[in-house]
Order: C-alpha cells, then sequence, then structure tokens
C-alpha cells in the first residue's frame, strides 16, 4: 500500500571522515542543523553515501527500532507488480510515446544536463576524476600508424554532476539501526537482499526503461521574480500560479509526464560552489503530494536534490527523495541545465533520457535532452 504524505520521514546525518567537496562546502552541516546528528545519523550514512552502505553500525549505535516520520507502513507491493523493478519507467508504453511525439512541433533539440568535469559541485564525499594515461594511451598500430586515447574514470558514476536517480538508490530505515532486512527500498526490497559491493543485486539502474515523455517546465524564477534561495520551498500553490503566469493549463500535466523546476540555484554551478552546496530551493512534500496525485513519471531541476534543503521541518532530510522514489516509485533528474529552454521560452518539450545500463548501479550519468 502507498502511504500518504502528511507524516514525516527521518533521515539521518552523515558521518564520513572525508567533509569537503571540490566545491568546498560540504552538505553534511546542513542536516546538522537538521537536528539529525548524532549516533543514529551514522546508521544511514550507508543510504546518502553508497560506497560506505555496507559498513558496519557499531552495537553502541543499536537502537529500539521506531516508525521513521512520514511512514505509516509498507509501500509495498507496487502497483507495477511485486517483481517490478522499473518503477514509473513503465509509463512510457507505444502509445504514451506516440501521444508524446504530437509535442515535437519545430525540431530544435535542447541539452539540459551539464558537462561532466572536475570542479564541479559534488555532494559530501563524492569524487570526480578523470585520466588519459600516455599521451596518447596507445598506438602506433599497423603500417597505418593509428594512435588512441583512452580515459579512466574515478567516480560515483550514477551520483555525480546530472545524474539520474535509480530505484536502489534511497531507501527507508524501518527496524533498528544496523538492521539491513529492515531497511527498505522501492518495492520492499531490503538492503540485506539488494546491497552488494559489486553491484545491486535487485533495483539496478539497467533495469529501467528509457524515457520518452511530455516534460512540462516551471519557471520558479520568472514566478519569485529572482534565483530562489536554499530552504526555500516550492508548493502546489507555487506551481498552479507558475503554470498561470506561463499560460499553460494544468490539465494538460497527464500521467507519465514530467515536471522540471528551474529555481536559479543552477546560477550558482562552478561559479559559487560554497553556496550551491550550502543547501538549495525546491520542493517540500506539499509539492510531492501534487506530483503523486498527478501520477507523474520523473521531477527534474536545476538544483542537486530538486527537493528543499534545509527542509523547513528540521527534523526531516531529503524525505522528499524517499516519498517520491522509495514510496511512490517517481524517478528523479538532478542538476540539470534549462537557461536555453527558458531564454526561448520553452516549457513544454519532449524529455528524452535513456539511462546508462550500467549493472546494479544506482543512478545514471548521460545527456538528456529536451526536443521541441
Ligand atoms: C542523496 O544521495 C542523499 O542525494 P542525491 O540523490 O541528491 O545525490
Amino acid at each position: 500500500m502507498d502511504d500518504d504524505v502528511s507524516g514525516r520521514d527521518q533521515k539521518q546525518d552523515q558521518t564520513n571522515d572525508r567533509q569537503q567537496d571540490k566545491g568546498g562546502t560540504d552538505r553534511r552541516t546542513l542536516l546538522r542543523t537538521a537536528g539529525i546528528a548524532g549516533a543514529a545519523g551514522a546508521a544511514l550514512a550507508g543510504a546518502m553515501h553508497g560506497k560506505f552502505s555496507l559498513a558496519p553500525i557499531s552495537t553502541a549505535q543499536a537502537q529500539t527500532a521506531t516508525m521513521p516520520k512520514n511512514v505509516t507502513g509498507p509501500w509495498w507491493p507496487s502497483k507495477w507488480g511485486k517483481d517490478d523493478e522499473a518503477g514509473a519507467s513503465n509509463h512510457i508504453t507505444p502509445a504514451k510515446v506516440l501521444d508524446t511525439a504530437k509535442w515535437i512541433k519545430d525540431g530544435n533539440i535542447y541539452k539540459i544536463g551539464r558537462v561532466y568535469e572536475g570542479g564541479m559541485p559534488l555532494f559530501g564525499p563524492r569524487a570526480f576524476t578523470l585520466r588519459i594515461p600516455g599521451g596518447p594511451t596507445g598506438g602506433p598500430f599497423g603500417d597505418n600508424k593509428l594512435v588512441y586515447h583512452d580515459e579512466f574514470l574515478s567516480t560515483e558514476i550514477g551520483q555525480t554532476g546530472t545524474q539520474f536517480d535509480g530505484l536502489g538508490h534511497i531507501g527507508i530505515q524501518m527496524g533498528k539501526d544496523g538492521d539491513r532486512s529492515e531497511m527498505r527500498f522501492y518495492n520492499g526490497h531490503s538492503a540485506q537482499d539488494i546491497s552488494d559491493a559489486y553491484g545491486l543485486k535487485k533495483l539496478g539502474v539497467e533495469k529501467l526503461k528509457p524515457l520518452f515523455t511530455r516534460g512540462h517546465l516551471i519557471d520558479m524564477v520568472a514566478l519569485k521574480g529572482g534565483m530562489m534561495d536554499a530552504g526555500q520551498e516550492i508548493t502546489s500553490a507555487d506551481i498552479k500560479a507558475a503554470l498561470a503566469k506561463q499560460n499553460m493549463n494544468e490539465a494538460d500535466i497527464k500521467p507519465g509526464d514530467a515536471i522540471f523546476f528551474h529555481t536559479g540555484w543552477g546560477s550558482l554551478w562552478m561559479k559559487n560552489n560554497d553556496r550551491f552546496n550550502s543547501g538549495e530551493p525546491g520542493i517540500g512534500l506539499d509539492a510531492a503530494k501534487w506530483v503523486i496525485e498527478k501520477d507523474l513519471a520523473l521531477t527534474g531541476a536545476d538544483t542537486w536534490a530538486v527537493e528543499v534543503v534545509p527542509n523547513p521541518d528540521k527534523s526531516l532530510a531529503f524525505v522528499v527523495h524517499a516519498e517520491l522514489q522509495t514510496k511512490h516509485r517517481i524517478h528523479n533528474h538532478e542538476n540539470l541545465f534549462f537557461d536555453d529552454l527558458i531564454a526561448d521560452k520553452k516549457y513544454q518539450f519532449v524529455y528524452c533520457f535513456a539511462p546508462a545500463p550500467i549493472k546494479g548501479a544506482t543512478g545514471s550519468n548521460g545527456c538528456p535532452i529536451a526536443i521541441t
């Protein structure tokens, strides 16, 4: 069964020892201000930092299990079936593709993803390092003297830069600290069953279907008269007001569509990484409820989490991630780039993205496009 979104979730602080990203500011600080630090925080550090997800939890950290805030009971089985691993990408049927294709009017393609490069802002201790050994890497081959370059990339490949969250990324701890059998993900899969150092055994991003759907861009900068600030929440009333301002009809937003938010926060990208990382404007539980009721396939924004950080309720952290992804199998695309669409006043387009089929990965990098 699905939960309602009236309650509260509980996520916890990061406790990794490497705190600074290349941008300088770590996002742990803002979680601390949310009042969720301490021993309990260690237990879910793994859920927020995949590479530490198998770290043992000390006995001293063991706690009595309490139902997390914003959770009233199991959210599984999924409406797509108890064995489903594709979530809202199931919306993309042949009928949906044909309906979506009608939105292609002028044939222009906009890249709405960022360039991946050293120095881009990263979440917590995540890394992005590209090296090309040699110079060239190899050759010459044959009498034709062919030479070549290969790159070596060290990164959390689905969770840096423009990133698409897969269904194995975010879970909710339903039991005691350290009880991996009660750290539950989409369709009730537990960390015990799916976590593996060599890739998730279930819910890997390769299980998702390619996305080709109608995209609706909400220009919050135009609505608010400037860039939104960290901790500023986008509500369902804001969405309706922005739609009206942009001469768009809410009834045009159909099940399986995607909704995107231009907050202006992306203007800080590689210009002021410290501030970019310090928090962000975004949707809260009220807008998440609207997304769920509309039965959308995806949310996206020009921010690193799409949701408001810190949450106005200081006891919550990344609660919209859990609400939409874990409980309602709705995908999330982060660190998008809308400047060109905004400049051309293109608020409705075809969103096209095929997650990289890396077996067992938690998310995907790549180059999402908008076709108008
Ligand atoms: C977390 O991993 C908590 O956030 P994101 O999906 O925004 O990278």
